[in-house]
């Protein structure tokens, strides 16, 4: 893993809301991560439930699988590594708690956008000591559909929320940021790079029209004294109940 120093990683998370971390897993990690998905998919996701797996628009290829670390013990050990856990505590000022581990695969040619969003609209925790592990998987470049930040959103607090009709992304910002796209900070990242989010940074993605995939692995960690707020938590179920992920 290549970090500067944690101080700085975290000074840096703390400034910008996003960081990037460098190999976090080898090219053989990867290799077996890629290959474990591809088999859970192809074994495993028809006998667990519809809303493990959001699918793209014809409905046959995965989008995201959701829940990974309750529907694969691969996954759910994968997320308990120590160096994870290491790297995230300081971030989410405690002791890291599991969340979720799914995926963004972005197919190639296929693979739809992700609207602008703050991931704490579905996540509801309060203080917001949460934050997502973005793994790539195949190499993020600026052409296959990369995830744009705003840098230091993450201290505007939740922003108003719309229901986006994006199956998989069901609620996003009311209104796009006015920080223009070429001043966004873009994650291009090789295999087994990571990028490291805060729940309230703004984000999105573009469709993927090329011919690379660009599959990511998310791990999704929050600090064991974050709470759900029960407002935030009524207007995300709405807006789910509009768009359903599966
Ligand atoms: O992978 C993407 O395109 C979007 C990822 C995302 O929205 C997230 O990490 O919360």
């Amino acid at each position: 893993m290549q970090v500067a120093s944690p101080q700085t990683l975290l000074n840096d998370y703390e400034r910008d809301g996003v960081v990037v971390v460098r190999r976090l897993f080898t090219t053989e990690e990867v290799a077996t991560i890629r290959a474990e998905l591809a088999r859970y998919i192809r074994d495993d996701l028809g006998s667990r439930p519809a809303d493990a797996a959001t699918r793209e628009a014809d409905g046959t290829t995965v989008r995201n699988l959701w829940r990974l670390e309750k529907h694969n013990e691969f996954f759910r050990l994968l997320a308990e590594r120590d160096d994870l856990r290491r790297l995230v505590a300081p971030l989410v000022h405690g002791e890291p708690v599991l969340a979720a581990v799914e995926t963004f695969n972005k197919p190639a040619r296929i693979g739809s956008g992700v609207p602008y969003h703050q991931d704490n609209a579905y996540f509801c925790q309060s203080p917001p000591d949460m934050l997502t592990v973005w793994v790539a998987i195949d190499p993020v470049t600026p052409a296959n559909g990369p995830v744009y930040f705003v840098r230091g959103s993450h201290r505007q607090g939740v922003l108003s929320t719309k229901p986006s009709g994006v199956r998989g992304n069901s609620i996003g910002l009311a209104e796009p940021p006015a920080t223009p796209l070429e001043e966004q900070f873009c994650a291009l990242l090789a295999p087994g790079d990571a990028s490291i989010h805060h729940c309230n940074t703004i984000h999105h993605s573009a469709p993927n029209a090329t011919d690379q995939a660009r599959l990511g692995l998310l791990f999704v960690f929050r600090g064991s004294h974050t709470q759900t707020d029960p407002t935030l938590r009524a207007t995300y179920l709405a807006a789910a109940a509009l768009t359903p992920p599966a």
